[in-house]
């Protein structure tokens, strides 16, 4: 077959978002109750300020504010997950990063499969935070044993998904019917199912060691536990989720409420009590799935991020316990030493940057000579710097979301079990690192605007 009628990964992507989202507003009816909130307080922020709405319209994010951004999945054995990684490559999503989450005492570690290439990103930039299992942190090995002998006897993955992976392979791409097919049968890994694969004394076994234990072994795949829009205003859909019927986690997790954001704030409705059959026909209920909201902001430079993390640590410790308003005012008395302002954040080199020659700089960046200081050529306004969004997750607040759903069901004894070499053996890849990322394309917009200025110097000299 011809390249040419294959379907861009950009677009399978984009596809399965919907499809996924779709399904997911039949099976959580009140995923859809947050949606409409999100999209109320969006057309109310937007209307309120209209500065706002002409930049996401210049950068042709209007048009696309209600796709989702992201959810999440746990899988259970490093052969689903290694299968994952080969579902989602059909998409263009590459395993970004590393967290542990033992540190927080839930046995699991994780990554993001997401776009990295600056245009796929705009295109649609879902992302799928994804959680493996560590049935190693278990004490007890009779435990341990029967979870992984459960593991081995369910496949999350349909036949035609397979076949459509080692096609998608074979062929370098996939056709617009196959693309279809693809989404389909992709689709079926991430569906609820209302039988569990156990009986409940075993669900019950399973659930005391921890609540996360149950849900990723006990069904038959590794349902998706929640989508995630986009919001303009965390603060305020978080304030109306009671009254529209939601029951809001404690707190918004990530940096407070700034002029200029920063990396990320998520919160979430809880998870809903679903009711579930179990072998031996006894009704029961199971915890899983919720709703989230996000709202980003830049990404940081390492130095960024040590600030951040070490407020964000000195902060939570005086927060603990508090209500969100008083949380939310602890982080910004913490946070006053967290530069606000995009110039500071860029001089002082805690924010990644992407630089662009300006109108300005494009017709009088000949004379301005191209071997002015970055800085210079923006104080004359010949190069812009925006801030690049962050496009990733972060430890703490994944945590923080992982235990509003798991009922105080934390285990202490989990901590300290970091191990990035298991997951990406179990990965069959290393993950990307983030911060190479952002760098990367700071670096690259940097090195547009210089050629660009050289070359508009050399025309001169020449003409
Ligand atoms: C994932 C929780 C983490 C986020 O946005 O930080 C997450 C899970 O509960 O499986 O999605
Ligand atoms: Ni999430």
């Amino acid at each position: 077959m011809n390249s040419t009628t294959f379907v861009s990964s950009d677009e399978i992507r984009n596809r399965f978002s919907q499809a996924l989202s779709a399904m997911y507003q039949t099976e959580v009816p009140h995923y859809g109750t947050l949606l409409e909130l999100v999209e109320q307080v969006n057309q109310e922020t937007l209307a309120a300020n209209p500065v706002l709405a002409e930049r996401l319209e210049s950068d042709g994010e209007l048009g696309r504010l209600d796709v989702e951004r992201h959810g999440a999945i746990r899988v259970g054995t490093s052969e689903e997950l290694a299968m994952l990684r080969r579902l989602f490559a059909v998409m263009g999503m590459q395993p970004v990063g590393y967290y542990d989450l033992s540190e927080a005492g839930v046995p699991v570690h994780a990554t993001a499969f997401r776009p990295i290439d600056e245009a796929a990103l705009e295109r649609n930039p879902f992302r799928v935070f994804t959680s493996l299992l560590r049935l190693e942190l278990i004490e007890s090995v009779e435990l341990r044993e029967r979870a992984s002998a459960i593991l081995a006897e369910r496949d999350i993955f349909t036949p035609g998904a397979r076949e459509l992976i080692a096609l998608h392979a074979e062929q370098g791409g996939l056709s617009d019917p196959q693309a279809d097919r693809f989404v389909e049968e992709a689709l079926e890994t991430f569906r609820w199912h209302q039988d569990a694969t156990v009986d409940i004394k075993t669900y019950q076994a399973l659930l005391e060691e921890h609540r996360l234990i149950a849900d990723v072994v006990c069904f038959r795949g590794p349902h998706i536990n929640h989508l995630t829009p986009r919001t303009l205003n965390i603060d305020e859909a978080q304030r109306r989720m009671p009254d529209a019927g939601m029951n809001p986690k404690a707190v918004i997790e990530g940096p407070p409420r700034r002029d200029c954001p920063i990396l990320l704030r998520q919160t979430s409705f809880k998870a809903l009590e679903e009711s579930v059959r179990f072998n031996g026909e006894h009704q029961g209920t199971h915890t899983a799935r919720f709703g989230e909201i996000e709202q980003r902001g830049a990404a940081l430079t390492a130095k960024g991020r040590a600030l951040y993390d070490r407020l964000l640590a000195s902060a939570r410790k005086q927060a603990a316990g508090l209500d969100n308003d008083a949380h939310q005012r602890t982080l910004a008395e913490a946070f006053a030493e967290f530069p606000d302002s995009e110039t500071q954040l860029r001089r002082e080199g805690l924010a990644f940057f992407d630089y662009r020659l300006t109108d300005k700089g494009r017709d009088e960046g000949a004379e301005c000579g191209e071997e002015k200081e970055l800085e210079a050529l923006i104080e004359q306004g010949l190069v812009s710097a925006r801030p690049i969004t962050y496009e990733d997750f972060l430890p703490v607040s994944a945590a923080g979301i992982f235990q509003s759903n798991l009922g105080g069901s934390e285990n202490g004894a989990y901590a300290g079990n970091a191990n990035r070499e298991a997951f990406e053996a179990a990965l069959g890849v290393p993950v990307t690192d983030e911060l190479a990322l952002y760098e990367a394309l700071e670096q690259c917009s940097i090195k547009r605007v210089r050629e660009c200025l050289a070359k508009a110097s050399k025309l001169e000299i020449d003409g």
